[in-house]
């Protein structure tokens, strides 16, 4: 039988920070309950958990670098939302911003968890923020706290 390794939602002693982008503000409410309400409905207290807000998703990928540099926290999750049709430079935003998180986290060694929506309409993001698609805050919230459990159990 192949030993198996992976991560459990039990990581409720973490220290999760939350970096939120204010852009398209009443998507990422929706992102930023969704992924709180879970963090608390497995026992995360309020006290190990900390919301920072930015403008927009292009300046999430700094803050993130530098909340990472602070070595508090166990999991960054990074929320916004990048709106094809109402974004005349998607491709720019939605990019560095991808781009960036994704090379904190391998630099900082830190899991910071993707929560940007791209999408191509105000619709589909609606729908991926607390309505018929889910709650991409929510999920992102699960992930962090399994990514904490899995890198504890590999140390
Ligand atoms: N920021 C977003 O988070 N989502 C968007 O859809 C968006 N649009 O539409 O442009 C957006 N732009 C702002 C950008 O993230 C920066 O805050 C701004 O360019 C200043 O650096």
């Amino acid at each position: 039988m192949a030993k198996i390794i992976e991560g459990d939602f039990s990581a409720n002693t973490g220290k999760f920070s939350i970096v939120v982008a204010r852009f398209n503000e009443f998507i990422v409410n929706g992102l930023l309950e969704g992924a709180l309400d879970t963090l608390r409905r497995h026992g995360v207290p309020e006290s190990n958990i900390t919301v920072i807000k930015v403008p927009g998703a292009f300046e999430l990928p700094l803050t993130v670098k530098k909340i990472a540099r602070q070595g508090q926290y166990d999991a960054i999750i990074a929320l916004g939302a990048v709106i094809r049709g109402a974004t005349p430079h998607f491709d720019y935003v939605a990019g560095q911003c991808a781009s960036g998180i994704a090379s904190v986290s391998l630099d900082e060694d830190v899991p910071v968890i993707f929560g940007v929506l791209t999408t191509d309409s105000i619709e589909q993001a609606i729908e991926r923020s607390g309505s018929k698609a889910g709650n991409k805050g929510a999920d992102c919230a699960m992930t962090a706290m399994e990514m904490v459990s899995l890198y504890r159990s590999l140390e």
